[in-house]
């Protein structure tokens, strides 16, 4: 069985990049949707609403688990997801704010993410419960996630705006900064670039997959002895999809539009 895991685009690669490497046998189902990205301006009603579509169409595949490598729809949708599956399911804000903690020395944290993310206020939250006494600073980067999409991470351009959206965190003296959206990874040089080499960069990507990793074993569904062939889904175009997969990968993905 495989393991179920969706984004409103490519961001969740990079869960996916990390769950191939700590889990190299393990196949992958992976589910973009392109076609309603971004979901960060949505209401949480509708990112809830298409995560639930996305989840019963993984659902119709045999997987063991389910990973929501998107904070926007962990945000809006990781408990109901849960109530609705039997197998155990993953979100990415838990798993980023305990990086972020183990990773700060000052306890001043930045939180960066899309509108949905830090309106739901999920980070503060998953911040608190951990730790009270922290200082948490959150930022909403709308321009990032299509960024990405549009494949112009590689370009000037993107350090242009990535450096000028992160100016209003530089006075903060924030020693580390949670990449709140599964996007952002892939502006992570441009990110350091513009934060300075003396902030912690925390993706919820590694975290995430060691959890996986845990639950897994724990409940011994741990695959043996498997070449895995993952697959890879999106509702946009599948082209474009391939090459940001194929750039982020090192290596041919074939993807199918559904
Ligand atoms: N990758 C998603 C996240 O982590 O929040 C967000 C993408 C979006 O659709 N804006």
């Amino acid at each position: 069985r495989a393991i179920g895991i969706l984004d409103s685009g490519v961001g969740g690669l990079t869960v996916a990049r990390e769950v191939m490497r700590q889990l190299p046998r393990e196949t992958i189902y992976y589910v973009g949707d392109t076609k309603r990205c971004p979901y960060g301006p949505r209401s949480p009603e509708e990112v809830r609403r298409y995560t639930l579509e996305i989840v019963e169409f993984l659902m119709a595949h045999p997987l063991k688990a389910i990973l929501i490598a998107c904070n926007t729809a962990t945000a809006a949708a990781l408990q109901e997801v849960r109530e609705q599956v039997p197998i155990p399911v993953l979100g990415v804000i838990d798993p980023g704010a305990r990086a972020a903690i183990k990773a700060t020395q000052n306890h001043i944290i930045g939180v960066i993410g899309t509108q949905g993310t830090v309106e739901s206020g999920a980070y503060e939250k998953a911040l608190r419960r951990i730790h009270p006494r922290l200082t948490v600073h959150s930022l909403a980067c709308p321009a990032f996630v299509p960024l990405v999409e549009s494949g112009y991470r590689h370009t000037p351009l993107a350090d242009q705006i990535v450096h000028d959206t992160l100016q209003p965190l530089k006075k903060t003296h924030l020693d580390t900064l949670i990449l709140g959206c599964t996007h952002y990874p892939l502006l992570a040089d441009a990110v350091k670039k513009a934060m300075g080499p003396d902030v912690n960069i925390i993706s919820s990507a590694e975290e995430t997959a060691a959890e996986l990793s845990t639950i897994l074993q724990h409940k011994e569904l741990l695959t043996h002895l498997k070449v895995p062939r993952h697959r890879f889904f999106t509702t946009g175009d599948a082209a474009p999809f391939a090459q940001i997969a194929e750039d982020w990968f090192g290596y041919p993905v074939e993807v199918e539009q559904i």
